[in-house]
């Protein structure tokens, strides 16, 4: 029984430590906090609604990722997406990117060789 359990332990260590991150971004008027996310492949950012009525809308994305557009308001407060792909994340607010509601998400690859330049 000790084995299990410590087998077991030693499982859950190993999956908690490959685990990736999850990033917040809070949504309210105006504003997504952080402006900018530094990630990891494979990390989550989840974006959670404050107040208003908003987007999150992919703008420009590294090549190969996946573009996004959903509402972030009182009946859609949590919208999440995974980063599967190194490089710079451009997205707004679909109501709001004239008034300076956009973000950036800065997604870093295993090997410096996977990060494409930025400009
Ligand atoms: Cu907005």
């Amino acid at each position: 029984m000790k084995k299990i359990l410590l087998l077991a332990a030693l499982l859950i260590g190993s999956v908690s430590a490959a685990s990736a991150a999850n990033h917040r971004v809070t949504v309210s008027n105006f504003v997504f906090t952080p402006s900018t996310v530094n990630a990891a492949i494979g990390d989550t950012i989840t974006w959670v609604f404050v107040n208003g009525m908003h987007t999150t809308t992919s703008t420009n994305i590294p090549a190969g990722a996946r573009p996004w557009n959903a509402p972030i308001d009182v009946s859609h407060t949590r919208f999440r997406i995974r980063v599967r792909v190194a490089g710079t994340y451009s997205y707004q607010c679909n109501f709001h990117f004239a008034q300076g509601m956009v973000g950036t998400i800065v997604v870093s690859g295993e090997s410096p060789r996977q990060v494409p330049a930025t400009n």
